[in-house]
């Protein structure tokens, strides 16, 4: 994580604790000052592998954050790992990671990311929705003053899915090792976010082509919203 995001923030983004973002002006000017823009890395279900992982560390060394959606069946620990916020898969059993987590972007955006086999993915996204939406399930959403949760990562179904439902962006990278589904193509996902839009690229992790692209307009996130 580039500094100024961490001086931004005022924390680590691997911080076990949800700390809120002050919703102010201020932090829109300072985000439009500093970068303009945020590169996010998104990988899922190397199941042990670690070439994929490495390939992308070295193919985009300077985005401002790294996301695993689990089953990376590696150490939290290792040098490797320690690039990644991450979260505990199905088969991550040996590991001590943590089974969901919230991320508050320096752009507003809030991001969930759960392995997704707890949220029934296989059937669909509508319970990592219900999840993350005010009046769900989630015992985050007593707090009164709880962003809303603009960006889901999941995995577990080791196929690439991109989409936006109730204005919340989701995105699956499928898998980096073992893909499945119609393209069978190993794979990680980039998404850009700029002031006006979310920018993903969905990559080939053998040779980083893009094989895929989506872009959907973005406004700049209702940071709080009072839960009645
Ligand atoms: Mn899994």
């Amino acid at each position: 994580m580039k500094k100024w995001l961490e001086n931004l923030l005022g924390i680590s983004p691997k911080s076990k604790e949800v700390e809120l973002v002050d919703a102010t002006i201020k932090q829109k000017e300072d985000f439009l000052a500093f970068a303009g823009k945020l590169e996010i890395i998104i990988v899922s279900d190397n199941h042990e592998a670690k070439t994929g992982i490495e390939s992308v560390l070295a193919h985009h060394p300077d985005a401002d954050y790294y996301f695993h959606c689990g089953d990376s069946n590696l150490d939290p620990a290792s040098e490797m790992m320690k690039r990644f916020i991450a979260v505990k898969g199905n088969t991550d059993y040996s590991y001590d990671f943590e089974p969901q987590v919230w991320v508050d972007l320096p752009s507003g955006e809030r991001v969930f990311m759960a392995h997704g086999d707890g949220h029934g993915v296989h059937q669909g996204i509508e319970r990592l929705i219900t999840w993350v939406t005010p009046g769900g399930f989630s015992p985050i959403f007593s707090d009164r003053k709880t962003p809303v949760t603009k960006i889901i990562f999941y995995g577990h179904t080791h196929v690439v899915h991109v989409t936006m439902e109730q204005e919340i962006l989701v995105i699956n990278p499928g898998s980096i090792a073992l893909p499945r589904g119609e393209s069978r193509i190993r794979s990680y996902a980039r998404l850009e976010i700029t002031p006006e839009c979310y920018d993903i690229q969905i990559i080939n992790a053998m040779d980083h082509t893009i094989v895929e692209e989506f872009q959907f307009p973005r406004e700049w996130p209702q940071l709080h919203q009072d839960q009645e």
